[in-house]
């Protein structure tokens, strides 16, 4: 296999090419050298650092297991067939066509991701909507960002993850971190917050909560699935310690009445009969967050992936308000966004109610102005389509779609309710994935198509922060590999569609005119900006000629939130339990989530012989009093039973872990993902499903 460099120095010697990692959301920066070596690169989300997972990205550009030529198989029992590019896209294009001619057109699914380039979702969304007229698209961000989300557009109008470039948390005093393990999980982060008191909440003792008491801060341990009573027994310390920000809240924001209505029935005191916390702790988090001037409120998945995360998120942000954080320079509310373009992943058209510049499908003028720019009539535009974890459950129904493209999801072993997936899989007449490897997913497909990777093609990405960046190409991508956007193009062209093409300038150029005037505005957004080294973060409109570039908005509500008053707004929350709770059968509240080395559904990292070495198999964290009662003993293998399935996993006894709780990653397949437990149960406002919490019990295995 040949990577050959595409970038010539002066002197026509092969240079490094500055990117960004492949991986999360930090989108740190990188140095990829013409064999796919990787360097660190100062950036100012990583200042030069890399976790593990950035360091050994370059590993699987040149992997043995590297998916090089379109699999097809005519049958599931059938082996694979290696095919030429020509026969597997005409393939799928004919049996795309004949579904639709035979059921309509929301008989094809897409399923697209908050890793894809913004190029590429903005083009998935317009491939679904135009060349297959289908409402049939969600894609892996609902599993991710969904709730965060919807509670960010509800209290201040507008969704960007981090209203505030990330090094603004350098100066701050106190950070309050809500489920989030970024020690773990985004890891040059933590440089950013050296300097501050942390408090973590978070059912386990995780390297993030060891550093919060390092910093002279809390770590506070609630049951899983119970942080809005936490944030409601605060925001009752606020008001009865005398912390509230009056002056902001009657200025800045609406809705204090109605959400002190029912913090007002949760005194610390009840709260900690819940949730467990003491209330003492409250009461000093909160005085904190008061007395300093720099505080920020942070929330990530912990707080997020539940049945009620809009609702938990949503009583993180009244507390923020109450004490007059958001939009005040220095201070901040936030949510920690995940995936490398989970931003822009949630903006340009993929997600199931949404057209491109974060419209709602279902409104009329976003539908004009959407299908202006595509060349379509707005009546030809479908309306909104299933949640992901809805439309996967609808596979194969007799009212649902018959089959489905998958771009950049291992949905096999990151979806809820695995044993379930795979069910609704099996029952697709026809199953298309492109990847780079072959993951999970990919195997139990008809037809695989091997895509390029991110140091061999360009793009853009919206890091956490909303800033967005430049994609590189680095090294051509291996013989036989095309690129996402030269599939989706070639799939339309099968089917007849015009109007796709697959330069990514182009499509980037579209982009911004499909998002001009929408919130998350690109328009003012150029490849030229961007390779001078702007930092430009959205919204950023055109401006005529003549006039000066907008400079981007690195910093959003210091003067106005996003709602047409300019005003927050606080909403009354309440207290629901998690959708499952342990009864005598399942005792334990599993809960799940990340470590430092694997990367989500573990497709690529598993395939990181560096990474895969340190992590290689499944483990349970359990607390040795609970372990011995199940007749478990560390690094026993244990059968972890749930209502839906059962997964294997070593046990690892954790002392400082709630004996009420086990926790389990999600990175690993087969008989050991955590997915085979875990309840599909959704957040009725943002269909979020419930990933945190289900109900498990613990077997010994021989
Ligand atoms: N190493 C690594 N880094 C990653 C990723 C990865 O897969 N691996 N993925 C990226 C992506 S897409 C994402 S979304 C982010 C996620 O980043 P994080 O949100 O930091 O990751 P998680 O491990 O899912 O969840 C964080 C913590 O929530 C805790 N938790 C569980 N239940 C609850 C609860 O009810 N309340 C509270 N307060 N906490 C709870 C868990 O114990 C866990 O330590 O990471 C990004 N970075
Ligand atoms: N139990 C439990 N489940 C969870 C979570 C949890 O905390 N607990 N977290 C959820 C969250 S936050 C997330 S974000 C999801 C993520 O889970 P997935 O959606 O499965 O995400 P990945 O594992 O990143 O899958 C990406 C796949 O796309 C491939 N790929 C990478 N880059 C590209 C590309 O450019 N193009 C194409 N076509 N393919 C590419 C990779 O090889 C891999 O197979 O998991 C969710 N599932
Ligand atoms: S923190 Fe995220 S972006 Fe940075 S090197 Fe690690 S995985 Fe890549
Ligand atoms: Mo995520």
């Amino acid at each position: 296999m040949s990577l050959l460099p595409v970038v010539g120095g002066s002197t026509g010697v092969a240079t490094r090419v500055a990117t960004h990692c492949p991986y999360c959301a930090l989108q740190c920066g990188q140095w990829v050298g013409p064999t796919g070596d990787v360097d660190a690169r100062e950036f100012p989300t990583n200042r030069g650092g890399l976790c593990q997972k950035g360091w050994t990205a370059g590993a699987l550009l040149n992997h043995p297991e590297r998916l090089t030529a379109p699999l097809l198989r005519e049958s599931r029992s059938a082996e694979f067939a290696t095919v030429g590019w020509d026969r597997a896209l005409a393939y799928v294009g004919r049996r795309l066509a004949d579904l639709r001619a035979e059921y309509g057109p929301d008989s094809v699914a897409v399923f697209g991701a908050g890793g894809l380039t913004n190029e590429k979702s903005y083009l998935l969304g317009k491939f679904a909507r135009v060349a297959l007229g289908t409402s049939q698209i969600d894609y892996n961000g609902r599993f991710c960002m969904s709730s965060a989300a919807a509670a960010g557009n509800r209290a201040f109008g507008v969704d960007r993850g981090l209203p505030f470039p990330v090094t603004d948390l350098d100066d701050a005093e106190v950070v309050v971190l809500a489920g989030a393990n970024v020690a773990e999980t985004m890891p040059p982060l933590m440089g950013h917050l050296g300097g501050a008191r942390l408090v973590v909440v978070d059912p386990r003792r995780t390297p993030t909560a060891e550093r919060a008491i390092a910093s002279g801060g809390l770590h506070l341990q609630p049951v899983p699935g119970t942080d809005l009573v936490l944030a409601l027994g605060m925001l009752h310390a606020a008001v009865t310690d005398g912390w509230l920000d009056t002056g902001y809240l009657a200025e800045r924001t609406s809705g204090f009445d109605d959400a002190w209505r029912v913090a007002a029935q949760w005194w610390p005191e009840r709260a900690e009969r819940v949730c467990g916390v003491p209330a003492a702790d409250m009461r000093t988090v909160v005085a904190w967050l008061a007395a300093t001037s720099r505080r920020y409120v942070l929330t990530a998945r912990g707080a997020e992936q539940h049945a009620h995360g809009v609702d938990t998120v949503t009583a993180w942000i009244n507390l923020a308000l109450a004490l007059g954080l958001p939009g005040r320079p220095g201070s901040g509310f936030g949510t920690i966004t995940g995936q490398g373009n989970g931003q822009g992943g949630r903006e340009h058209g993929q997600k199931s109610d949404q057209l491109p510049g974060y419209r709602s499908i279902s409104d009329p003028a976003a539908r004009e102005h959407v299908a202006g720019v595509w060349g379509v009539a707005p009546d030809a535009l479908p309306g909104p389509g299933r949640s992901a974890t809805e439309l996967i459950a609808a596979l194969g129904r007799p009212d649902g779609p018959r089959a489905m493209l998958v771009f950049g999801s291992n949905l096999l072993v990151s979806a809820p309710d695995g044993n379930a997936v795979a069910e609704r899989l099996a029952a697709l007449d026809l199953l298309v994935v492109a990847d780079v490897v072959p993951g999970e997913t990919a195997m139990a497909a008809d037809v695989v198509l091997p895509v390029a990777q991110w140091a061999e093609e360009e793009g853009t990405m919206t890091n956490l922060e909303g800033r967005v960046l430049r994609r590189r190409r680095a090294l051509r991508p291996p013989e036989g590999v095309r690129t996402d956007l030269e599939v989706i193009s070639g799939l339309a062209a099968e089917l007849g569609a015009a109007g796709f093409p697959a330069d990514p300038r182009a499509v980037f150029d579209e982009l911004r005119a499909a998002s001009a005037g929408g919130p998350a505005d690109y328009s003012g957004i150029s490849y030229d900006r961007l390779d001078a080294g702007e930092a430009l973060h959205w919204p950023c409109p055109a401006r005529a000629p003549g006039e000066t570039a907008h400079p981007g908005s690195p910093r959003l509500f210091t003067e106005r939130f996003a709602h047409a008053d300019g005003r927050a707004r606080l909403v009354a929350v309440d207290h629901t339990d998690a959708a499952e709770l342990p009864d005598p059968e399942y005792p334990l509240r599993a809960t799940t989530g990340r470590v430092l080395v694997h990367y989500q559904s573990g497709a690529q990292t598993r395939r990181v012989a560096e990474l895969a070495g340190i992590a290689p198999e499944s483990f349970i964290e359990v607390h040795p009093d609970t372990a011995a009662r199940a007749g478990l003993a560390d690094g026993d293998w244990a059968r972890v039973v749930s209502r839906r399935g059962k997964a294997m996993a070593r046990v690892r006894c954790v002392p400082t872990l709630r004996p009420d709780t086990v926790f389990l990653p999600f990175h690993f397949g087969a008989g050991q993902a955590a997915n085979l437990l875990t309840n599909p149960a959704l957040d009725p406002i943002s269909r979020m499903p419930e990933f945190k919490v289900c109900a498990v019990r613990l077997e010994r295995s021989s």
